[in-house]
């Protein structure tokens, strides 16, 4: 015969599966080794390509907290069956002790095999085992006779789940980062950047780099791999003349470079702000590639990150791309890719592998992670010149200032030019100091005195003289076009 639970069995079980992903938190904190982790890559894995692209374009970067929620929901209905369980063995046994250390067998077994951290799996079925052991039976407590131990259980899962979710959100933050491996050049790059960069009035707006802390993130997972120097390698493998394996010891021993890169998103508005800067510090691909003499009919290679994902493109294009090991004279953050990264000169960011591990030289041409999903992402940028909300500021003197970024890739910007009518009339902005590297945005400013509402608009022409094409596009599939118009005054 089978029993419905009742609904004190179920809120008891709720709890206790609760509890149960609290533990783990509080071991593992908001890593790979937390239970709600492996459920939602399977979640994300799950999610048909157009659900995805709908997402992106509708829900935006709030989408996540869906995914997660529901990873967090599915890992809280598994521990709190193993917890039913154990309920269920101890009233047949007559057995509290017996039922807790099922269910606590269970939620351990169930923890280890998603998350393949035996020891940490304990956080998740300690809990477990001793809601379980704990649980109310199937009479309500109104008849039980111990009424005031349901209620005190109640609240001693509630004060439990209260204090592991503290402790997890402490074992969460990220650890101040290290200076990376022959970094001390990009110090003067870094002051390159300053003396280059233009006064504006609000002090919101990124200069010529970004800060680690605001430079944008796009990753397919929620929680990124944990991937130490020590045991990264790079494999190139598929149609070479010879295999090559490098790790990160070899690479420190390449000549080292700080280049200035300029990072776009695809995947964001017209007037986003997936759009950053910074001096990475790294070296050139190139030589690995000639040392294994590519030989495949496309022309193509996919390169491979430590979290599944994948892109492919030329490798002419990847000839010219940069190992990169450090960020604005930092170790590589996790959430860039740490301990290694490719940055591709001029194309959109997701032929930017992070966490790479692999380039293999193909045959035929594949489609990556996003172009199964629809989008067409691995060519060179748009061209765009960014209004941030930001950047308009009343000034003293009764004048407005706008001001903003613009990025055209390797065709480099020339001009910004800014209308007050709605496009009638064009004035050329006031541009930052070109950086010296072919890859990098230019801010740009404008002040004007302003007469009522305006209808703003801006542009920018690239480095071969084109003027960024003012036919409107949403992001899906190639990227985001038109013009940044904003209304500015009263
Ligand atoms: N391994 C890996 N590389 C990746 C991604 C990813 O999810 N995994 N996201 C790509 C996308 S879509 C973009 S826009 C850039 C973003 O780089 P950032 O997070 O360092 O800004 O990384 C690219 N490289
Ligand atoms: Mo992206």
């Amino acid at each position: 015969m089978v029993d419905i639970p009742s609904r004190y069995e179920l809120g008891a079980a709720g709890l206790t599966g609760a509890a149960g992903v609290a533990g783990s938190f509080a071991v593992a904190g908001y890593t790979r080794s937390f239970v709600a982790a492996p459920i939602d890559a399977a979640v994300v894995t799950a999610t048909p390509g157009p659900v995805v692209a709908f997402m992106i374009e509708n829900v935006g970067a709030e989408a996540h907290l869906l995914h997660i929620g529901l990873a967090l929901a599915i890992a809280v209905g598994l521990f709190g069956a193993a917890a039913l369980g154990g309920v269920r063995v101890a009233e047949r046994l007559d057995s509290r002790l017996a039922g807790g250390l099922l269910a606590g067998l269970a939620a351990w077994a169930l923890a280890a095999l998603l998350t393949r951290a035996p020891a940490l799996a304990l956080g998740a079925a300690v809990p477990v085992a001793v809601g379980a052991a704990a649980g109310p039976r199937r009479t309500p407590p109104e008849l039980d006779a111990s009424r005031r131990r349901a209620l005190g259980s109640v609240a001693g899962a509630v004060a439990f789940l209260g204090a592991a979710t503290g402790v997890g959100v402490l074992r969460s933050g990220t650890d101040p980062l290290g200076a990376a491996p022959g970094a001390d050049g990009a110090e003067v790059r870094l002051q390159e950047a300053e003396e280059r960069s233009l006064s504006v009035e609000s002090d919101e707006l990124p200069g010529l780099v970004s800060e680690i802390g605001n430079f944008y993130n796009v990753d397919i997972a929620e929680f990124e791999p944990e991937l130490p120097a020590e045991e990264w390698s790079l494999t190139v493998t598929g149609e070479t003349e010879r295999g090559l394996t490098v790790d990160f010891a070899d690479l420190l021993e390449r000549p080292v470079e700080h280049r200035f890169v300029t990072l776009r998103c695809v995947g964001e508005d017209l007037n986003g702000r997936k759009l950053d800067t910074a001096v990475w510090t790294g070296t050139p691909i190139a030589p690995l590639l000639d040392a294994v003499d590519p030989e495949g009919e496309c022309g193509c290679v996919v390169l491979r990150g430590e979290d599944g994902y994948f892109v492919e493109y030329p490798i002419e294009v990847l000839r010219d791309g940069f190992l990169a090991w450090g960020m604005n004279g930092k170790e590589l953050p996790a959430q860039h890719g740490h301990p290694v990264r490719i940055l591709a000169p001029g194309h959109w960011g997701e032929t930017n592998v992070k966490w790479l591990t692999e380039v293999e030289v193909l045959d035929r041409e594949v489609d990556g992670y996003w172009e199964q999903r629809g989008w067409e992402g691995t060519g060179p940028v748009n061209t765009v010149a960014k209004l941030w909300e930001e950047g308009v500021t009343q000034l003293e003197d009764g004048r407005v200032e706008l001001a903003g970024h613009a990025y055209a890739g390797t065709r480099g910007v020339d001009a910004v030019e800014v209308s007050t009518d709605g496009g009638d009339t064009w004035v050329e902005a006031t541009l930052s100091d070109p950086l010296p590297d072919e890859d990098v945005w230019r801010q740009w400013r404008h002040r004007f005195v302003p007469e009522g509402s305006h209808d703003v608009v801006v542009r920018a022409v690239d480095g071969t003289g084109t003027v960024q094409p003012g036919e409107r596009s949403a992001s899906f599939p190639s990227g985001a076009s038109g013009w940044v118009r904003r209304t500015v005054g009263v």
